[in-house]
């Protein structure tokens, strides 16, 4: 194997645990809180989960342990997509369980949740374990996106749990992976099995948070990665001065990713999705604040920019959110009438006379490109994939039929070349920074404890991420704490609520206060690569929305 002289650095680094979490494991004890509620539907939520509700939160102290030491059999899945990180989690979880017990047996599940139907797995040995160690990527165990859902995948899962004895199950994903662990928890207890559920929070979307999970890990790594090449990027238009660069940067339907990336760049334009909702804010105002941008900026003799677009953005302006809608509608209900249509221009010909007035008219407004991607990149449910659909160009190219509008009226004087990026999949395997490596590592180890403790439906937790990592306070937060009841294909479902960018937030605030600057002025920063070695303030720094929301 070609290993790099970064990944052979890596391998020596020893990421830092909380103080508490540092001692020998017979002087660490769990320190229980009072009884929990969920977020909202306290009622409904008992009822759907009657043998894990309202357990108390949990911390990690020093103290005489109360733990069980014997030797014991651990499983673990690594769920849907990927984020730096993932492994150290698996590693922090390996060397607590074989510090407490060498004879303790950790199996990584292939493929994610699949791997735990079809009994998939492999044992992670030492050897194994040393090859991951504060790499990116998920390449250990891969993961996967099938979801656990139903009873009879339920009880494939205990049964392939039973035959390897398995005593827990430690779940890494996102909200909807973590709100299946607490469902197979809750069914692991209604079935008298003693199988504990424990997940960990992880998407670089970092849209699994709450007054708990300060962070999901990998939003750190990400959002640096893309920040590094933003800034590069902007720089490389300083120095050219000839393109307008509009970057689409994933992150499914949150904005925070696009709001850090603002915060540590200061891009010309950052629009956020969950504002543009919120305003109700139609295609053409979206665009027309893009232009102004560009007139503005232009009338300075300056014909470059940044403009940062979230992923999810279209479907959260509201008139192509119904656009999608009847779309999705229209080409399942008349799938065969459509399908036999062969010719592209009829096939949008037929879109444009079979949906309601206001939908057409949206829909011709937009680039033929657009319009074809919106009805032929369909996922296995008929929707419409729309991180596949390219907002960057679209957008760029409705500003730029603006701007001839205005050129006219002799509003715009300048010269309007953009050019399109992705950033994305990128992003999600880099090496972890030291505040994931840290972070993720401390996961793993927590959610051993949480384990050596007895418990089952918690997720892992860390608290205080924006002081040193030997500050952080370790423990468990029952996942029903963070459930609400809400509609799921027609069906009222418990949930873990998902965090969308607060507009009162003081990370949008703060973005709020410097853009209408940025819009004009060219004051890019420039975060450079991560950095792994050095100085602290150069290498253990979290992200900056962690750090404004949790500096009061
Ligand atoms: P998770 O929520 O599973 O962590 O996925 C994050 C993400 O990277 C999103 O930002 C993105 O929209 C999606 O995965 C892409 O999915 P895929 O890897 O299946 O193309």
């Amino acid at each position: 194997k070609s290993i790099t002289p970064l990944q052979k650095a890596r391998y020596e680094y020893q990421p830092k645990l909380p103080t508490a979490l540092q001692q020998d494991i017979k002087h660490i004890i769990a320190v229980r809180g009072s009884a929990t509620e969920s977020f909202a539907d306290q009622q409904e939520i008992k009822q759907l989960f009657p043998h894990t509700y309202g357990q108390p939160i949990v911390s990690f102290e020093a103290g005489a342990s109360a733990m069980n030491f014997e030797a014991i059999k651990v499983g673990v899945i690594l769920s849907g997509g990927q984020a730096p990180g993932g492994h150290n989690v698996i590693a922090g979880l390996f060397d607590g369980i074989k510090r407490a017990n060498a004879g303790s047996k950790l199996y990584g599940f292939l493929g994610g949740p699949a791997g735990l139907l079809e009994a998939n797995y492999i044992e992670i040995t030492s050897d194994l374990m040393d090859e991951y160690r504060n790499t990116g990527g998920f390449d250990m165990i891969q993961s996967g996106r099938t979801k656990l859902e139903s009873t009879k995948q339920f009880d494939q899962v205990l049964e392939n749990a039973k035959v390897l004895q398995l005593n827990a199950l430690v779940v890494i994903g996102g909200d909807d992976s973590n709100t299946n662990g607490a469902v197979l928890a809750e069914y692991f207890k209604s079935r008298n099995s003693p199988i504990q559920v424990i997940g960990c929070p992880k998407t670089i979307d970092g849209d699994l948070k709450n007054q708990f999970i300060e962070t999901s890990f990998g939003f750190d790594t990400a959002a640096k990665t893309y920040a590094e090449l933003i800034g590069n990027i902007a720089r490389d238009a300083s120095s050219a001065r000839k393109y307008w660069h509009f970057i689409k940067l994933m992150g499914r339907s949150a904005s925070h990713i696009a709001l850090e990336c603002a915060l540590q760049t200061h891009p010309n334009v950052c629009l956020i999705s969950e504002e543009v909702e919120s305003k109700k804010m139609t295609l053409a105002s979206v665009v027309e604040e893009i232009a102004q941008s560009v007139i503005k900026r232009a009338d300075k003799g300056w014909n470059f920019g940044v403009v940062l677009i979230p992923e999810g953005l279209i479907e959260f302006i509201p008139e192509i959110k119904q656009l999608i809608s009847e779309l999705n509608d229209l080409i399942s209900e008349k799938s065969t009438e459509f399908s036999a249509l062969t010719d592209i221009d009829e096939k949008i010909h037929w879109i444009k006379n079979h949906l309601e007035t206001e939908s057409a008219a949206v829909y011709l407004s937009l680039p033929k490109e657009i319009q074809l991607q919106l009805i032929l990149d369909r996922d296995p449910h008929g929707n419409v994939q729309v991180s596949l659909i390219e907002t960057d160009k679209l957008l760029a190219s409705m500003v730029s039929s603006y701007l001839e509008k205005a050129q006219v009226q002799g509003l715009y004087k300048g010269k309007f070349s953009p050019l399109g990026h992705f950033f994305g999949y990128e992003g999600r395997c880099a090496f972890p920074s030291n505040f994931d490596a840290d972070y993720c590592y401390s996961l793993g180890y927590t959610s051993f404890l949480l384990i050596a403790n007895g418990l089952t439906g918690y997720i892992s937790s860390l608290r205080d991420l924006q002081r040193p990592a030997s500050e952080w306070i370790a423990g468990g937060i029952p996942l029903t704490m963070m459930m609400n009841m809400e509609k799921r294909h027609g069906e009222r479902k418990p949930v873990i609520r998902k965090a969308l960018v607060d507009l009162n937030g003081k990370p949008f605030q703060h973005f709020v206060r410097m853009r209408e600057r940025w819009a004009v002025e060219s004051d890019y920063a420039y975060p450079g690569a991560i950095q792994y070695y050095g100085p602290t303030e150069v290498c253990d720094q979290g992200t900056l929305t962690l750090s404004l929301e949790k500096n009061r």
